[in-house]
């Protein structure tokens, strides 16, 4: 009898406690994802993270994943859900669970309110899974500092979801400004919640040279450092002269490449490094002027030069193993099957006139320094491959023909990527419209001093990236797109995030989601809601879309 009782008294106490764990239901407009998933179906009622809560994993890549959705209660709520590998099921418990038949990238989201089972059917899959869980957690959840008086709630949700393009990219320009590992770090979390896979890094150019390659170590020592005129307009900024200190720059070490590399891939992003030729390389022939149709002298540049005339050399030998060597030590520190030798913008001033790369012109049968520019990539793209890898180059890589199996990157508008698409080539479209983020995102006069351009919220929402022009065959060619921010007129990484968000949680929509759940009134709501987590995060994202179209008008006179 005694014991009828004891029993009786645990069950009621059980049901108490039971009935005052707070639940919650949910509406629609509480519910701010993105990139909006495939397809959900919202419950009535909801669950609740506690430091009870368990995550169950079947192996070790499972549960670095969990490891990184638990550390995220650890400041916020001042204690982290545990991790499992007894899979058996149980309440209060997040369960991993696989399914071979759901794509790379895809996962299923099943929540009750006991349990929340995540299904996918690799570790990509599981990882956007916990991006989705942790953007349907309240927003507070990204604070570094103790909330105490919050419900970490989550609806009961059935979710399924996987993405409708497999390139989804951002670019930054590291070269016309640095930007030290530690906001690369920082970039790489932010991205990632955006399920962005790719991060193309622009580690070359005229202003700076940003890797460590231990053959060639000048091509840091000086390549890397510019003299400081940063206080002049970016166009207007003098060379340096003699006995002038470059002082401005920085770079990467080997080291600091493959703590990047780690750290992006356990967050599921591809770095794809890009190594500039024939143009954009003052940097570089500041260092080893040698590989120079001039011989020199050269400086890194401290601002903008229009034409781009500096140029590697086609008529030496040495030039392209001094590229091979370079290529070899980039490939062994970037896992990336995409290689970005650039080739964008080389004017052939110096081709025409250098008795080396006219003999080259002769002796190869070609017609002209554009095909000398086709002869260049070609050569190199024969060495990427030779190791397995993928040339990628800009558009102008289709100027003389394309090496045979290259990538190309569409940027001065869709035509270079509808072309080689319909040679059977795949293509990344970045066009400026709408892809350039160093473009105004408002008004004028009401933004940060911008290279020109105006790619607004909207527009790169209502992006397209599928040309008219191609049919079913060619356009699956198109591996997807990528925001590209130039950082000639950015500086800090302040100002870099400014220029990045929310324009990029547009663009990660674009390449994630269906167009039938895309909607720009619905999408406008959502990013709305969304900037309460960036302002969590500290991410300093630009207001301009949300601010009210004033046009004056003078009063009508009487
Ligand atoms: C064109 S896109 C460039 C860059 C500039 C950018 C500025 C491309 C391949 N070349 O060198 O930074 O425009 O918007």
């Amino acid at each position: 009898m005694k014991l009828t009782i004891s029993a009786l008294a645990i069950v009621l106490i059980c049901s108490i406690v039971w009935s005052c764990k707070p639940t919650k239901t949910f509406t629609q407009q509480e519910i701010s994802l993105i990139p909006q998933v495939q397809k959900m179906t919202l419950g009535q009622s909801s669950f609740q993270f506690t430091q009870n809560t368990v995550l169950s994993v079947q192996n070790n890549e499972q549960q670095q994943i969990a490891e990184k959705f638990s550390n995220l209660f650890v400041k916020s709520a001042g204690w982290k859900p545990k991790i499992s590998t007894d899979c058996s099921e149980r309440s209060n418990q997040i369960l991993f669970k696989s399914d071979a038949t759901l794509g790379a990238e895809g996962y299923l989201i099943e929540s009750s309110t006991n349990r929340i089972e995540i299904t996918a059917a690799g570790s990509a899959g599981f990882f956007y899974a916990t991006q989705t869980l942790r953007q349907l957690l309240p927003a507070q959840l990204e604070s570094s500092q103790l909330q105490d008086k919050i419900d970490w709630l989550v609806p009961t949700i059935s979710i399924t979801d996987s993405p409708a393009f497999k390139w989804r990219g951002y670019m930054l320009d590291v070269s016309r400004h640095f930007f030290p590992k530690e906001d690369i770090l920082q970039l790489i979390d932010y991205l990632a919640v955006h399920k962005i896979n790719t991060l193309h890094l622009h580690l070359v150019d005229d202003q700076g040279w940003r890797i460590e390659i231990k053959k060639y170590p000048k091509l840091t020592t000086l390549g890397a450092w510019r003299v400081d005129h940063e206080d002049k307009p970016w166009n207007s900024r003098p060379k340096q002269v003699a006995g002038e200190k470059a002082t401005n720059g920085g770079f990467y070490t080997q080291a600091d490449i493959r703590e990047m590399v780690a750290y992006a891939q356990s967050r599921y992003i591809n770095i794809v490094p890009e190594i500039e030729m024939p143009a954009h390389v003052t940097a570089a022939l500041s260092a080893y002027p040698q590989y120079s149709c001039t011989g020199g002298p050269f400086t890194v540049l401290p601002g903008g030069v229009w034409p781009i005339t500096d140029i590697y050399c086609a008529g030496k030998d040495s030039t392209f193993l001094f590229l091979q060597d370079i290529l070899t030590e980039v490939m062994e520190l970037f896992p990336s099957k995409y290689i970005h030798i650039g080739g964008d913008e080389a004017t052939k001033k110096e081709w025409d006139k250098c008795p080396k790369c006219k003999k080259r012109i002769k002796e190869e049968g070609l017609k002209n320094s554009g095909e000398l520019q086709s002869y260049f990539i070609k050569r190199i793209e024969k060495f990427i491959n030779s190791k397995d890898r993928i040339l990628l180059g800009w558009d102008e890589i289709l100027e003389g023909g394309l090496p045979p199996k290259a990538t190309v990157m569409s940027w001065r508008g869709t035509q270079g990527g509808i072309d080689a698409a319909k040679q059977g080539h795949d293509v990344v479209m970045t066009p400026v419209n709408p892809c350039y983020f160093d473009f105004y995102q408002g008004p004028k006069e009401e933004e940060p001093l911008a290279i020109g351009g105006f790619n607004p919220l909207q527009k790169v929402y209502e992006y397209d990236l599928i040309p008219k022009e191609l049919d079913s065959e060619s356009a699956k060619h198109i591996l997807g797109a990528q925001a590209n921010l130039w950082t000639e007129y950015v500086s800090t990484f302040k100002h870099a995030q400014y220029m990045t968000f929310p324009r990029v949680a547009a663009m990660a929509e674009v390449l994630w989601s269906p167009k039938d759940v895309r909607n720009w009134d619905d999408f406008y709501l959502r990013i709305r809601r969304f900037t309460k987590r960036y302002d969590q995060m500290g991410i300093n994202y630009a207001k301009s879309a949300f601010k009210p179209a004033v046009n004056p008008v003078a009063p009508e006179k009487k």
